[in-house]
Formats: structure tokens, sequence, C-alpha cells
């Protein structure tokens, strides 16, 4: 009974340590397989911060895992230590090893270092959390009020007095100069989460409540990101675009965003269409009487590289599509399909083209 026992024991410690290589195996290719991915700009890589925030809470986070594989391997390097040290050997005695009871030093060494580790921790996140959310906005800060919608993000630019949907646009920081973009997080229905993991934490958006946050980007270019709080069906299609546009490239956008919508003689159907549906009733277009707030603000519709939060290249073929069957891109969007006819569709779609 007890050889097969023992036997069966080693087959099973056999197995588990095939089955912890294969494990760490796996997580190994996955690991490099992610980290190679990660190297893309695009990719929202939350180790590769490049926004004041984010990178402290970068360094912050770095600094905790430090300490905790510090922890590891010390409690793990003893542990195994004793395991091979005071391993069972052929002539043991079988008596039992000499018992410490209330030793003072180990008590206190078990007891001081903790308190000390846990001390460092502590003070250290709190200073990342007071520089982070006690920063007050500098003069030159771009102000931006976020509403959630579902499944949709509105952007007002109080400063300069335009709104615009789904792709933010801000400039890039100077250290030497500092041009951080001060977030305001509103929603219009229920809970959503702004996040940006290249640029900030993430910050939910309440109802009823207005939450801030702030980013500062370093670098110019394009970062992703996603509604992080589960707000809908199309919770998943709620994605983030966030450009981070020179001085320069930044004064122009919000010149040209400025503007009243553009009008243009070719389409003046197509603008008939618009302005006799119920479209107006949901949407805005400066400069005619369309001021509906329930969808994204078209006035500078083509100024944007996506439809609907991200969910399609804006492109003449999707935008028609969209404007025919929402559902067939965004199922469950809370805009209807309007039913237009082929003609009308083919209009509508001609005069949005105009919105530059
Ligand atoms: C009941 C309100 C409602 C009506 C009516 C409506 N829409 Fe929409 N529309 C929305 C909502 C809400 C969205 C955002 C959907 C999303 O992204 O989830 C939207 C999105 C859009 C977009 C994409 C905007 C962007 O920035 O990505 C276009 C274009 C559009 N609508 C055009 C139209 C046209 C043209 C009509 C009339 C034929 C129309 N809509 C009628 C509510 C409406
Ligand atoms: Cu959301």
């Amino acid at each position: 009974m007890n050889v097969l026992n023992s036997r069966f024991n080693m087959s099973a410690a056999r197995c588990a340590r095939i089955i912890v290589l294969l494990a760490g195996g796996l997580l190994w290719a996955a690991a490099m397989t992610w980290a190679r991915s990660g190297a893309g700009p695009q990719i929202p890589n939350i180790f590769a911060p490049q926004s004041t925030p984010a990178r402290e809470i970068y360094v912050v986070s770095m600094f905790v895992t430090e300490i905790c594989v510090g922890i590891f391997v010390v409690v793990f390097g003893l542990l195994a230590y004793s395991v091979v040290k005071f391993r069972q050997r052929a002539g043991d005695d079988h008596r039992e090893p000499p018992q410490v009871y209330g030793s003072k030093q180990l008590e206190l060494a078990w007891t001081v270092i903790p308190v000390l580790i846990v001390v460092v921790l502590f003070l250290s996140t709190a200073r990342v959390l007071h520089e982070i959310q006690d920063a007050p906005p500098p003069a030159r800060a771009v102000q931006v009020t976020v509403v959630g919608h579902q499944f949709w993000w509105e952007f007002r630019y109080p400063q300069f007095g335009f709104v615009t949907a789904n792709e933010l646009h801000v400039p890039v920081s100077d250290p030497k100069n500092p041009t951080p973009t001060y977030l305001t997080l509103l929603s219009a229905d229920v809970n959503h989460s702004f996040w940006v993991p290249r640029l900030a934490g993430k910050t939910d958006l309440i109802p009823n409540r207005a939450n801030h946050m702030w980013i500062e980007p370093l670098e110019t270019g394009l970062y992703l990101g996603q509604c992080a709080q589960y707000c809908g069906t199309q919770h998943a299609k709620m994605l983030l675009r966030v450009y981070v546009d020179t001085p320069a490239q930044f004064d122009r956008w919000v010149q040209k965003q400025k503007l009243p919508a553009w009008r243009d003689a070719s389409v003046t159907d197509g603008r008939r269409v618009f302005t006799t549906n119920a479209c107006v009733n949901c949407h805005t277009v400066t400069g005619t009487g369309a001021r509906g707030r329930f969808g994204p603000d078209l006035t500078h519709l083509m100024s944007r590289d996506t439809l609907a939060s991200g969910a399609a290249p804006n492109n003449p073929g999707y935008l028609r599509l969209w404007v025919q069957n929402p559902d067939a891109i965004k199922p469950g969007a809370l805009m209807p399909a309007m039913n237009l006819s082929d003609e009308d569709l083919d209009r509508v779609t001609a005069y949005l083209l105009t919105l530059r």
C-alpha cells in the first residue's frame, strides 16, 4: 500500500512540475507577443506613458512592483533555502527540531519591517495622488468638457466656443511652457469612463456630477482609448481618439472648428433632405436650423477620421451605410434607421460629405 502511494505521489509531482513548466512557457510566449505588439505607437500600452499624469502613475507603480519583487525574492529565497537545507535525509532521527518561542528580535523584525514598507508605499502613492489630483491648471491650459453619451463622446471647448465629437484634439505640451489639457467629465445618461492609457489613469463620467482630470501629452501623435465602464450594448464600440497636435496644427484645427458649416450650392437637395427630416432634432449643424443635442455635432463631420466613435472609417461608403442603417455598423446604437429612399440617401450623403 505504502509503495503504491509513494509511486502515485511521485507521478503526481512530475505532472505538477510539467504543468507549471507549460504554464510558464505559455505566459512567456504571451508576454513576448504582447511586448512586440506594444511597440506600435497606436497600441494603448500602459508601459509606454506619454503624458505627465500617466508617467507619474507609471513611476510609482514600477516602484511598488520593485518592492514587491524584492519581498518575493527574499521570502522565496528563504523558503527555498530551508526546503533544501532541512530536507529529510537518510539516517534522520525524526525528532522535532528545537522550537523558538517569544523571541523579541524575531517578533520585532517581522512587525517593524513590514510596517516600514507599508509606510513607504503609502507615502509615495499619496504624493503622486496629490501631484495629479491637486495640480492647479496653468493659465495656458486648454479646457475641454467631455460628455459621455451612449455610445459616443461629446467634446466642448468653452474657451473657443465650439463643440465636436469622438475625436479629441489637444496641443502637445512643452515642459518649459506647459499647455496641459484639463477635462471636466460629465454624463448625459449612465456611467462611462474616460481612459486613454498612455495619457492618464481612468476617470468615470457620472450623471449629476462633474469629475476632473488632466493630460499633458509630451509627444505628438494619435492616442487610442476606450470607454472603460460598461454603459450598454455598444460600450465596446465607444472608442476614444486623442490627436496630439503641434501648437500650429492645433490652432489651425481650432480656427476651422469655429467656422459655421460650409455651404455648398451643389448639395442644396441634400441639405433639404437633412433639414426636413428628424436629423435636425438630434444633430447640430451650425448655420442651419439643426440644433439637436442628442447625437454628435455634425458641423465639421468630415474633419473626423472615423464615424460613430471609432466604429468605422469615415468614408462615403460607410457614411451612406450609417445613415441607411446604423445597426449595420453598431447594433443597438441610439440613432434610428431613417428609412430614406435611395435617392434621398445619396443626396443627404453628398451633403454630409461637404461638412468639412
Ligand atoms: C433620434 C436621434 C437621431 C436622429 C433622428 C438622427 N441621428 Fe444621427 N446620430 C444619433 C446618435 C445618438 C448618433 C451617435 C451614435 C453612436 O455613435 O453610437 C448619431 C450619429 C450620426 C452620425 C455619425 C457622427 C459621428 O461623428 O460619428 C451621422 C453622420 C449621423 N448621425 C447622421 C444623421 C442623419 C443624416 C440623420 C437624418 C437622416 C440622423 N443622423 C438622424 C442620433 C440621431
Ligand atoms: Cu460608455
